[in-house]
């Protein structure tokens, strides 16, 4: 059975200048040709492919309004299916008669990501490009753009794909073993396997490793708020996103869950968490989230140690002793309410404790002084690479979590042969790392994990 022929508006939902209705799949052009009339009579249908018409729309005898069309034929279009573009004018009345109408013609109404799914289906691009189209869309940073783009042009799918196939050429001599497992035959060279498990590796190894830089890119660098209660760790959240997104109040323990939200600073994405102020609390709740502010705080990249001149804030630097690796600002808050000797009396005195090469900072979240040279410091510390031109960065957990899964596999199928165990057992090993491999680039075929992973996108695309 052919698929049905879907339509939706690719175009953000609003008023723009124009707005783009895509409709894809074999009945495509004849639904279109249903409510499309050109100047000259001349259907889209009989139009050269790649091509584009102007016509008016009309439905049920009403005209809905003058437009472009584009033509499209199977294979070479985004969905390699038939596919034709109507581009009208973008009043959301307009747009969704024009959908209506479509719909009524006989197509159906595409779901999120359907377009992208069917470019999938139909081999026009692999997995990893397909999500990197979600990527793409999404970015908001040049790295994260670059990074999306980069694959989008295949990355290292061409690498997975590679070293998958020489994995399955292993497996299927090991496989001829099984079959004549009476005669004591070695097909499959043992040492030429240890070699090739060694090379891709080698090759896992680092994309594993770039994940931590990936999903920063993708996500935003984790940056915890973190010190004792009070000391203005919410008004501080509040200005770096310019937004009043957490609660302040004079009232120790305002603070319970952890707040977070994302904002650009000097073309990299941070992402700020607000966390419970740390102290010995009593209250069940208030401890929970002091629990979750030291979770936080371990899974963080850099943080952001909040303390006033007048606290005791020794107890909260010891937090920076067991975080050594990571990256670090002590803040001097509130310096509005003190004078100048008293702000370097009190850098003074911060700085002796912690170790020398932690900055302190005096700021005020409240008045924003300081902020900008915060701002600037961590722009410094986050240095991620500038530009993710390297196919060599993961940022996406599924194939992180498939990496991972199929390293696991690889170790295990090597020790196995170290240690000269049953072919099955090693075969059962590699066939395991290719279903890992093969699961990034797109040899699935289960319906859900395809569901979940296009479900991600837009309508329309
Ligand atoms: N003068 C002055 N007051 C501030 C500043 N920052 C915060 N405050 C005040 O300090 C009090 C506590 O501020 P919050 O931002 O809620 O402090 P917090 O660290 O998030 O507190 P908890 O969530 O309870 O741990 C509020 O009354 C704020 O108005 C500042 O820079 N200067
Ligand atoms: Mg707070």
């Amino acid at each position: 059975m052919k698929p049905e022929t879907i339509a939706a508006i690719a175009t953000p939902v609003g008023v723009g200048a124009t707005a783009t209705i895509r409709v894809s799949g074999s009945a495509a052009l004849a639904i279109v040709d249903s409510i499309f009339v050109s100047p000259r009579g001349k259907k889209l249908s009989q139009q050269k492919p790649n091509t584009i018409h102007f016509g008016k729309i009309v439905h049920r005898g009403q005209t809905l309004d003058e437009v472009l069309a584009a033509v499209f034929e199977a294979p070479h279009s985004y969905t390699g299916e038939d596919v034709a573009e109507i581009y009208c004018h973008g009043s959301v009345y307009i747009q969704q008669q024009i959908l209506q109408a479509l719909i009524d013609c006989g197509a159906t109404m595409a779901r999120a990501g359907e377009f992208t799914l069917r470019a999938f289906l139909n081999k026009k691009i692999d997995l990893v490009q397909a999500e990197a189209v979600g990527d793409l869309i999404a970015a908001r940073t040049p790295v994260m753009h670059q990074m999306a783009m980069q694959q989008m042009r295949g990355g290292y799918s061409l690498k997975i794909k590679n070293l998958r196939e020489q994995l399955l050429n292993f497996l299927s001599l090991l496989e001829l073993e099984l079959d004549f497992a009476e005669e004591d035959v070695e097909f499959a060279n043992r040492f030429k396997f240890n070699d090739l498990a060694t090379e891709i590796l080698s090759v896992i190894d680092p994309l594993i490793q770039s994940f931590a830089t990936g999903n920063a890119i993708k996500n935003g660098i984790p940056v915890v708020i973190a010190g004792a209660p009070n000391v203005g760790k919410s008004t501080l959240l509040n200005a770096l996103l310019n937004d009043e997104k957490a609660l302040v109040s004079p009232i120790p323990g305002t603070t319970r869950d952890a707040i977070e939200d994302t904002v650009t600073l000097g073309g990299t994405l941070f992402r700020f968490i607000d966390t419970a102020g740390l102290h010995a609390a009593t209250d069940t709740v208030e401890q929970l989230g002091i629990e979750r502010s030291y979770q936080k705080i371990e899974q963080a990249s850099i943080i952001l140690l909040v303390a006033t001149g007048d606290q005791q804030t020794n107890s909260q630097l010891s937090i920076l002793n067991s975080q050594l690796n990571k990256k670090c600002i002590v803040l001097l808050n509130k310096i509005d309410t003190l004078n100048e000797e008293e702000i370097l009396a009190a850098v003074k005195s911060l700085q002796n404790v912690v170790n020398q090469q932690i900055t302190v900072l005096p700021i005020s979240g409240k008045t924003r002084q300081g902020l900008e040279t915060l701002q600037q410091t961590l722009v410094q510390l986050a240095a991620l690479p500038q530009n993710a031109d390297s196919d060599c960065i993961v940022s996406n957990a599924r194939h992180y979590e498939a990496f991972v899964h199929a390293q696991q596999s690889l170790q295990r199928a090597v020790l196995a042969i170290n240690q000269q165990v049953s072919p099955e057992l090693i075969a059962f090993e590699i066939r395991e790392a290719i279903a890992h491999l093969s699961s990034i680039v797109g040899e699935i075929t289960d319906a859900d994990v395809l569901n979940n992973i296009f479900g991600k996108f837009c309508i329309g695309k």
